[in-house]
């Protein structure tokens, strides 16, 4: 992604990209497609669409950015693939794949402004990047030898989370947080953006997180990549209303984006964390979306969806249709493509010989980073732990 901050406008206060073929201006009638979209499965650009919460959406990236965003969407593909080759050599103990979900992760991670927390789940690989994280560093906690090893303060991003949802109310409560120390009401304000799946939308703690964002203004954008699935529970086994219309019954705005489209995926985005800096509160965006592989390495999605499903989703690649939108306005050439498609080699090589280097710990060290400053009981079962690990002293184990 180039430097400097892409453009994106609501309400159509800058101009469309000059001279591209598009399809215009699309309005959604009442009772019509409720899915912002940008860019179609094909890769026609629409220049601008109203949502149904009468915004205007446009992105006005300059041929650089386009070429960036596409550079992103490739480059985390293939990390994430790597790893997943990791994982099944036995070099990683599990891997959650993000292949599908690379446009809803890079569209809303490089939407964040540079001040801007995100709380993510275990699946935001392709967020992580965004946020400028060594993509070895969750590959670390999924190999077992450090418990994720990045400062969420220093990144704007904070660890995986495990636990379904958790991570919702953290972000409230660090949103709320925000606004007591006086970080919103201006444009350079401060937003947060929690991460959440379609199966998280069914826990307490993220309902719990909506009253409380709601009734305190909180400066947060929940983030639902629906991918249709909670490892093998299909999506209607979590509502009977779309996720996004959940927002309403708490009191403050959900829509829907194209979860495969990064650049409808940016515009709203950004305009929901523009929203939230501005002191205007909470929303919800449900990034619809598929996901493509695995739950995770330890699952078998043939057990419980058909393959015409999955076919289907193809055809609705996000790097397919960037590639597409790229080459139909002659943004970039094969060299440009070649020239991507060796960086990200380069980058998984180097990536799997970093993993392949990583130490074992010795293991007396995961007590370490329990507490900042220690505890006597934490002490005391270090020193139990010692004692342990001695007792094989000289012994042939
Ligand atoms: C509190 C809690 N309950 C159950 C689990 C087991 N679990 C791990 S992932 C998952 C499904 C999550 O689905 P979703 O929220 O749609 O996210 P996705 O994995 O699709 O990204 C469950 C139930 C857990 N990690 N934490
Ligand atoms: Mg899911």
């Amino acid at each position: 992604m180039a430097k400097g901050d892409p453009g994106v406008t609501t309400r159509g206060t800058r101009a469309a990209p000059r001279s591209r073929k598009s399809t215009g201006t699309r309005k959604h009638a009442a009772g019509t497609t409720d899915l912002v979209q940008l860019l179609t499965p094909t890769g026609e650009r629409i220049d601008a669409v109203t949502g149904p919460d009468g915004v205007e959406y446009r992105v006005d990236f300059t041929d650089e950015e386009y070429r960036g965003l596409y550079r992103d969407l490739v480059l985390v593909r293939k990390l994430d693939a790597e790893a997943t080759a990791l994982q099944r050599q036995g070099e990683l103990g599990l891997w959650a794949s993000l292949l599908g979900q690379e446009a809803a992760q890079v569209g809303s991670g490089r939407a964040l402004r540079t001040q801007d927390m995100a709380f993510p789940t275990y699946r935001e690989h392709g967020v992580l990047y965004c946020r400028g994280i060594d993509p070895i560093m969750p590959l670390g906690l999924f190999r077992g030898v450090d418990q994720g090893g990045w400062d969420p303060n220093e990144f704007k991003f904070n660890m995986y989370t495990i636990v379904i949802g958790a991570q919702t109310l953290h972000a409230t409560g660090y949103a709320m947080g925000v606004t007591m120390d006086g970080k919103t009401g201006t444009e350079d304000g401060e937003a947060v953006i929690a991460y959440f799946g379609d199966g998280a939308s069914s826990q307490g703690d993220v309902n719990e997180a909506f009253v409380w964002a709601s009734v305190f203004n909180a400066p947060l954008v929940f983030f639902c990549q629906n991918n249709q699935y909670a490892i093998s529970e299909p999506l209607e086994r979590q509502t009977r209303v779309p996720l996004y219309q959940r927002a309403a019954g708490f009191g403050f705005p959900g829509i829907r984006v194209d979860g495969n489209d990064v650049l409808a995926t940016y515009a709203v985005t950004r305009h929901a964390l523009d929203n939230a800096r501005l002191g205007q509160g909470p929303s919800m965006i449900e990034a619809y979306t598929y996901r493509m592989g695995a739950h995770t390495t330890s699952d078998d999605p043939t057990r419980y969806r058909i393959a015409s499903e999955v076919e289907a989703w193809q055809a609705k690649d996000p790097i397919a249709r960037m590639k597409a939108f790229l080459e139909q306005q002659q943004i970039a050439d094969e060299g440009f493509f070649a020239e991507i498609d060796e960086q990200a080699r380069t980058e998984a090589v180097d990536l799997r010989e970093r993993v392949l280097a990583m130490p074992d710990p010795e293991p007396v060290t995961m007590f370490d980073h329990v507490y900042p400053t220690g505890s006597p009981e934490l002490d005391a079962q270090r020193a139990q732990f010692t004692r342990y690990l001695d007792s094989f002293e000289g012994s042939a184990h």
